[in-house]
């Protein structure tokens, strides 16, 4: 911020008058928003359809919070199958994700400000009565510091600058004493311990209860943490010191921010995933803005708004620059190596950068986010979520999804800087697929896998803390907000913090930052920052034109991939490089490349690392592609309705469930309950879909048995008590070494917890139908319709009680015979329930599974469009940039094989990563 008090944010001079929150006004919304100047393009919405979606919204965060309350609170988190509360040590550990849970009541703290987002004041004020009751921050639990700070940290933050915007309203929280505050500050100095390393970078986890250091405290022997981890605390922390005047925890947050500054990698200005937190060594040098690193690029610029500091600011756009220059690939963004960044490091994107374009809003740099978020549009309507990993040909890489909210946040950035209708619209989808693929009973439950449709018994706080608060600010004006949002910023988890904070304690700041900053040639990004005072009603179609050219991206993209064409157009007129996916070891053209690579040139040097890489990254895709063909229970019947899908694995013999055919039925199970001699109740299973135990006989031996007492199918239940798929892989049912062409019908396997489901089900309603498939079928609507409160009702006034109570008032009363059901007026959802016979369905749809959809590589037209969008200039940009100089010199085979080595093991480590 220059002295004279004038300010730039994102190129865009802002006058000085309360000088904070102008700056974070308009950094909020760099562009002043557009929504009145809006004349073309997608047809406007209507007020009353804004506000029918709205109260959707607020319908559905009370069927969300509702049931975490009622059947899962003090728990951390709900778990939507089994309708119950997560609690850390009661439940198989699923690994590092576990870490988010304290037991500290993660979701109701991380869902109070987000009560009062979406007016619910009287429930806010419960929530904090019920935060300052019951919440324990002692407890001996070794938990995430950074998830605990931008979840518990942030939620106490953001529910505490709430609180007191309610109370000097002068209506609710009269009784508030800033106690969130009090806890805040217990919670921070609990963290403290974490930064007891030389280089100031906190270490990844902590111990509540005993720190780092001590004996009883299981953690502190850490030697790495993620970028991200370690520099996304400067808002929590800076809001923590100027709201209670206690000035340790800026300066310690600042610190490890100056820590990361000045181990960028000096040539590229990129920073990589992880790093030593002792000797500063990055461990994973490689480079993105979604996994690892998100948080730590959206930091810097936020605490610019929020501090008010230059140097954020110009780190931030030093940063900026070179993902421009390196990572981004409009629309794709792209991992690349911090010392070698023309290289790509990955050939697949994750979910996590879904909030760049948000960011990029932030900046100002509408063009690119426009791109971006139209790419992960297109994934999403092909796979109805953004699947936690997708290749850049749009394959689904890893297919899970927990309900993650980055997409989101992103439209409602752009529909606040352009103004465009159309992110209305895309805001409506993202609603409605939550309602037909995520909707459970008792809550909204994670995607197991978007390919088959399949849950994970799993809602994250997060869900709640940011997915329901961009929905639900997206559609509504500003009336209907009890306070003006544009006085906040959001924090990385969407916590709302004052910008007044910025003129508070301000001596605490500048300690500690270092002023050595490179200068920026931002010449590329003169265009950033555009008024949209000034570009939108002079072209009120700008989004569209940008969007338009990505129509079909994702439908028509060529498999080879965007990013391979531009390195083929740059040596047109040359043979197209080998690449991994056509190798044949066979083809003594291939072999002869093979053995080139390295030896003649740059180019084939370069060719031979991206083949070892790709090699390896197709290898370890295979791998897991065998490993998880998944398949899908889906419970059809009273109350489930389609809404809760089990992954299921297959059997080596048996009818084929991916072969475009489906089996539905009614299970029973069988006696013996193993399936290892004759059935005893061939009655009970005749007709029906049998459940067996694992153990003690062949899974073929089984399914023999099963098929002679008349079974149409068999559900093979683990005995391993307590297993899950959420923590073990899948795997396929293998035959008895004998001919099993006899084995007609159809076998899945389900871990005891998923199977635990079915057999509780059937305990509770008796007649449970199941629907066996690859890809679980469409919920059908009829029932969410009368599940849900109709649009015109006014669920603001709901509490999520209420909400609750009415969604179990509808299981109880509808408790018509699944045959009576209007489910069978829906022929392309359930209707065809026949229990007698198993029963074929025409084809399902086939979204793209790894292990099919690979067609012939191909230059043909189709791709023309994104193959001539500006890579060319990338190359010629990498021609005349002295920092990439690397690329074009000979490189010895021996520093090739070294490079190999040091890739390999990157590839490795990032298998391992965790998203
Ligand atoms: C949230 O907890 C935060 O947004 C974090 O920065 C990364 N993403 C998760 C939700 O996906």
């Amino acid at each position: 911020m220059s002295e004279a008090g004038g300010g730039r944010v994102c190129g865009c001079p802002v006058p000085l008058r309360a000088p904070w929150s102008l700056v974070a006004a308009t950094a909020a919304l760099c562009l002043v928003s557009a929504t009145s100047v809006w004349t073309a393009g997608a047809a406007p919405m209507s007020r009353e359809e804004k506000q029918k979606l709205g109260n959707q919204v607020l319908e559905m965060f009370d069927h969300a919070y509702g049931n975490y309350m009622e059947h899962a609170y003090p728990a951390d988190e709900l778990m939507p199958l089994t309708c119950r509360g997560r609690v850390r040590g009661q439940e198989p550990s699923r690994g590092d994700v576990d870490d988010a849970l304290g037991k500290f009541s993660l979701t109701l703290i991380d869902s109070l400000d987000t009560l009062v987002v979406l007016n619910k004041t009287k429930e806010f004020e419960d929530a904090v009565r019920k935060v300052l009751r019951d919440v324990n921050l002692d407890n001996d639990v070794v938990v995430s510091v950074f998830e605990t700070n931008i979840r518990v940290l942030g939620g106490l933050l953001g529910g505490h600058s709430l609180a007191i915007m309610l109370r000097e309203k002068g209506e609710y929280m009269q009784w508030y004493n800033d106690e969130l505050l009090h806890m805040a500050k217990q919670l921070g100095y609990k963290l403290l311990p974490a930064f007891n390393t030389t280089s100031g970078l906190p270490y990844p986890r902590i111990n509540l209860k005993f720190g780092i250091r001590k004996p009883e405290a299981r953690t502190g022997t850490e030697t790495d943490t993620c970028t991200a981890c370690a520099g996304t605390l400067i808002l929590e922390f800076a809001a923590l010191s100027r709201f209670t005047g206690a000035t340790i925890f800026e300066e310690y947050a600042r610190k490890a921010l100056d820590f990361l500054w000045e181990k960028r990698q000096r040539s590229s200005n990129l920073v990589g995933v992880t790093i030593n937190i002792h000797t500063g060594d990055w461990v994973r040098k490689d480079s993105g803005v979604g996994a690892g690193i998100d948080s730590y690029y959206e930091y810097l610029l936020k605490a610019y708004v929020l501090l008010g500091d230059d140097s954020f600011l110009e780190r931030f756009n030093t940063h900026y620059d070179a993902i421009m220059r390196y990572i981004s690939q409009p629309p794709l963004l792209l991992d690349v190596h911090i010392h070698k960044p023309m290289l790509n490091a990955r050939t697949w994107m994750d979910a996590l950068l879904a909030f760049f374009p948000g960011l990029q809003v932030l900046k100002g740099d509408i063009r690119p986010a426009i791109e971006t978020h139209e790419m992960l549009y297109q994934v999403i309507k092909k796979h109805n979520f953004l699947p936690e990993a997708f290749t850049t040909d749009f394959r689904v890489h890893w297919a899970q999804h927990p309900l993650r909210p980055e997409f989101a946040e992103s439209t409602y950035f752009l529909y606040k800087a352009t103004g465009d209708p159309y992110y209305l619209e895309v805001g409506k989808t993202l609603i409605e697929n939550l309602n037909k693929y995520a909707r459970v009973p008792c809550g909204f439950a994670a995607m197991k896998d978007v390919r088959t449709g399949s849950h994970e018994d799993r809602m994250d706080s997060f869900f709640l803390a940011e997915m329901f608060k961009y929905l639900y600010l997206l559609f509504a004006d500003k009336e209907d907000i009890i306070f003006d949002i544009e006085d906040y910023i959001f924090t990385t988890e969407a916590h709302l913090l004052p910008l007044w904070l910025s003129t508070t304690n301000q001596s605490i700041s500048k300690k500690n930052t270092t002023s050595e900053y490179t200068e920026l040639d931002d010449s590329n990004f003169d265009w950033t920052c555009p008024n949209t005072q000034i570009l939108f009603p002079n072209d009120p179609l700008y989004a569209q034109s940008i969007r338009e050219p990505l129509k079909n991206v994702v439908d028509k993209s060529c498999p080879r991939g965007i990013i391979r064409v531009r390195e083929e157009n740059f040596r047109s007129g040359t043979k197209p490089p080998l690449r991994a996916r056509d190798f044949m070891a066979t083809n003594p053209e291939h072999l002869e490349i093979l053995k080139k690579m390295g030896a003649a040139s740059s180019i084939d040097a370069e060719d031979g690392l991206r083949f070892m890489q790709e090699m390896i990254e197709l290898s370890s895709q295979q791998q897991k592609e065998q490993q998880l063909p998944p398949r899908a229970v889906q419970i059809v019947s009273h109350p489930f309705f389609g809404r809760v899908v089990l992954t299921a694995g297959p059997a080596q013999f048996g009818l084929d469930l991916s072969k475009h055919r489906e089996t539905r039925g009614f299970v029973a199970s069988s006696k013996p309950y193993n399936g290892c001699s004759e059935l005893t109740n061939p009655e009970a299973v005749v007709g029906k879909i049998a459940l067996i135990q694992r153990g003690q006989c062949m899974f073929a031996e089984k399914a023999r048995n099963i098929q002679n007492a008349g079974a149409i199918g068999g559900i093979v239940i683990d005995d391993n008590e307590g297993s899950s798929s959420d923590t073990a892989p899948l795997f396929q049912m293998a035959g008895d070494g004998k001919d099993t062409d006899d084995i007609k019908i159809p076998m899945l396997f389900l871990f005891s917890k998923e199977g635990s489901i079915i057999l509780e089900a059937l305990r509770e309603y008796e007649e449970v139908e199941v629907l066996l498939s690859d890809k679980a079928k469409d919920r059908d609507p009829e029932m969410e319709n009368e599940e849900q409160p109709s649009s015109e009702s006014d669920s603001q006034n709901q509490s999520g009680e209420q909400s609750t109570s009415a969604s179990q008032e509808f299981d109880l009363v509808d408790q018509e015979s699944p045959e009576e059901s209007s489910l069978d007026s829906h022929p392309e959802s359930f209707s065809q329930a026949d229990a007698d016979s198993a029963v074929s369905i025409s084809p399902v749809e086939q979204t793209s599974h790894p292990t099919e959809n690979h067609e012939t590589p191909s230059l043909d037209g189709e791709c023309t469009d994104l193959e001539n969008q500006p890579q060319e200039q990338s190359e010629t940009e990498e021609d005349s940039n002295p920092n990439v100089s690397w690329g074009k010199k000979v490189q010895p085979i021996d520093s090739i094989l070294a490079d190999w080595n040091e890739d390999i093991e990157a590839f490795e480590m990032m298998e391992k990563d965790e998203l």
